[in-house]
């Protein structure tokens, strides 16, 4: 059935413009991983980017703003990748954004998956409290949306699964959701540890809260991901069958209500701002 129609949204037959008035396409961009950028580099080519990485485009006002929340773990040269292909992007769309790295420290055990399953710190809706994105993926943002109903997944054709949806439900990689969307569905859940399924059920929670899976054309949704090796200590995870199956009865009790995690540092780099959180042990 049709998603009941939020009061003020454009409805979905409306197209948002292919680039933002007076911003001339670039086209296809060639995203190679050959050499790792350095800091210094990426800030030379990004002089409106101000501390914390955050940026406001300067002859309008963006009608949002946007916090990228990027899920770090140990993958320093991918993290220059993704600032050196991010940072321009958000700009040509004219965002009024920042990006918060998030890094776990566990106090032992396996960890959480790296996928942004712990959710977004409430540090980040405290100064932002808008739409979020997570993944840790390169790749366009969709911009501009007409939909503003649905969460979005944009990563929708990922270079690992030959640049097409794996399977039609899949919401792994990079997802945005405003804060209204993010609250209905109770945040992410916190009982996934290690690699998997956790993407599935936060596909479930937006199908329980009645909202549905938006997603942007194949030609905007590309994403080339870094290659890597299974993560040690993200391995996969036995229990995610079960937990998938209880989705539905415990996603009202597991989620935002239920997340605890303590802050133990926050700095102002030049290109993001990093969170440090301990998220505490698999139990
Ligand atoms: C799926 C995983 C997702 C992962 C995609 C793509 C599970 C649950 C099995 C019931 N889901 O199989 O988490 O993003 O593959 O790699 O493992």
């Amino acid at each position: 059935s049709a998603p009941p129609s939020a009061p003020g949204t454009a409805g979905t037959g409306s197209v948002a413009p292919v680039s933002p008035p007076g911003v001339p396409p670039v086209g296809p961009l060639t995203v190679s991983f050959a050499r790792v950028p350095t800091l210094e580099q990426i800030q030379a080519k990004n002089p409106g980017v101000v501390l914390g990485g955050r940026y406001r485009p300067p002859l309008c006002e963006a009608r949002s703003r946007t916090a990228v929340i990027v899920p770090h773990r140990n993958r320093e040269g991918h993290l220059g990748h993704l600032l050196y292909h991010l940072h321009p992007f958000l700009q040509r769309q004219q965002l009024h954004y920042g990006i918060y790295v998030v890094h776990q420290v566990g106090t032992g055990g396996p960890q959480r998956g790296l996928e942004g399953v712990w959710g977004v710190p409430r540090e980040v809706w405290g100064h932002w409290g808008h739409s979020g994105v997570t993944g840790d993926t390169l790749g366009t943002l969709w911009g501009h949306p007409c939909d503003s109903w649905n969460p979005k997944h944009t990563s929708v054709a990922m270079s690992k699964f030959g640049y097409s949806l794996p399977y039609p439900q899949y919401f792994g990689g990079v997802s945005a959701l405003t804060p209204d969307q993010y609250m209905k569905i109770n945040g992410f859940p916190n009982e996934y540890w290690g690699w998997g399924g956790e993407d599935d059920d936060i596909a479930t929670r937006v199908r329980l809260a009645g909202m549905k899976i938006s997603r942007p054309p194949v030609s905007i949704g590309h994403y080339k991901m870094v290659k890597h090796k299974s993560d040690k200590g993200n391995e996969e995870n036995p229990h995610r069958f079960d937990l998938l199956v209880r989705t539905q009865r415990s996603w009202t009790q597991d989620g935002m209500n239920s997340l605890t995690y303590a802050l133990l540092a926050k700095e102002l780099r030049p290109l993001y701002t990093n969170l440090t959180v301990d998220i505490g042990r698999d139990p």
